[in-house]
């Protein structure tokens, strides 16, 4: 009797760690371009849209992003049916022009740069 319980508790502490390896495995907050709703251009502050979110309107045209999202963006998604421009230096510089679809790494060189978005 005394060694059945043994087991049991050995049994147990092993699906414990189990069940813990298996969410350390699977990042906590897994990104998706699916969390940029239809009609918006979103940014991310981590690549493979993770991180923060920043979504704009379609609807709101050029917009300069607030203060504290200025050189965040690293990957980024366009759900506005039509092309819109990533920009630097008060959209004096575009750092790349974005199709309907999502970019998961932003191009070499242009990471953490981006202040506004709006359609090209
Ligand atoms: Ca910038």
């Amino acid at each position: 009797m005394r060694n059945i319980k043994r087991i049991s508790i050995a049994v147990a502490s092993v699906g414990l760690l189990g069940a813990g390896l298996a969410a350390a495995a699977a990042p906590a907050s897994a990104g998706t371009p699916g969390s940029c709703a239809s009609g918006y251009f979103c940014v991310y502050t981590d690549g493979n849209f993770d991180g923060a979110q920043y979504s704009v309107p379609d609807s709101a045209g050029y917009t300069n992003m607030p203060a504290a999202w200025h050189d965040q963006c690293s990957s980024w998604v366009n759900h506005t049916g039509r092309i819109w421009n990533v920009y630097d230096n008060a959209g004096r510089t575009v750092l790349q022009r974005v199709g309907n679809g999502s970019v998961a790494s932003v191009p070499a060189g242009t990471n953490d740069k981006c202040d506004s978005v709006g359609p090209a």
